[in-house]
């Protein structure tokens, strides 16, 4: 208050009294703006500090806070499992949504597929994202483990065993699930591997199939796509 009444009273005497309420006007705004300036710093200095708390917080708990998305988009190029004929369906298309928010933490998956025969639909990370033959190539369930085939829920199942997508009487599927075996971070990373859309339904190994333990007997690949980390 001192400042800004010297700094009126000096130009005040030079320009006369109406400049000077003018510059008294001024000399309030601009103390506004200076006040306004010193509470967003303050604004900002508590929000780095909540965050730098935050993160001390993650790394003491053995998470780096790190969060990554990655996105898969199912090709219209299905082949059944024997690789031999083209699959005659509907194009099968849609976009499959990673995020993970710390490391070893669960990941939430979304998706939404279209052009889908009505019912259940095995749904799987497979090992690769080579499509040189059609999701053929894509090579079997990703199982970094070595674990025998079973469904989401199951301790005893492949890091790719996602179960089924349903569709509806439209041919659409849209769905989420977190899944504490999906991961994008670490040595188990499914990123730069392929999701997998299957003709039937995955028996989550309790079929009783010749194929129920390894593949859940899903029938052919209808759609692939590689899971790619978004920038
Ligand atoms: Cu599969």
């Amino acid at each position: 208050m001192n400042n800004s009444f010297t700094f009126v009273l000096g130009w005040g005497s030079f320009f006369g009294a109406v400049g000077a309420g003018m510059l008294i006007g001024r000399t309030q705004a601009d103390d506004y703006h200076k006040m306004r300036k010193v509470e967003s710093i303050q604004l900002n200095k508590d929000r780095d500090i909540a965050l730098g708390k935050l993160k001390t917080q993650w790394q003491t708990e053995g998470k780096i806070y790190t969060p990554i998305k990655a996105t898969c988009e199912l090709a219209p190029r299905g082949k059944p499992c024997s690789g031999n004929v083209e699959f005659d369906s509907p194009v099968v298309k849609g976009i499959v949504t990673f995020f993970q928010k710390t490391k070893n933490g669960p990941t939430a998956i979304t998706w939404k597929i279209t052009g889908l025969k009505e019912g259940a639909h095995g749904f799987h990370v497979h090992e690769k994202a080579d499509f040189s033959n059609g999701c053929i190539s894509a090579g079997p369930h990703y199982n970094p483990t070595g674990k025998t085939h079973g469904g989401p829920n199951d301790t005893e199942r492949h890091v790719g065993d996602l179960g089924n997508i349903v569709a509806n009487a439209e041919g659409i599927s849209e769905g989420k699930v977190i899944d504490e075996y999906i991961q994008l971070h670490g040595d188990h990373s499914v990123i730069g591997r392929s999701i997998m859309v299957h003709a039937d339904p995955d028996d989550l190994g309790k079929g009783g199939h010749e194929l129920s333990k390894t593949t859940g007997n899903a029938g052919g690949r209808i759609a692939c796509g590689e899971i790619r980390m978004d920038q």
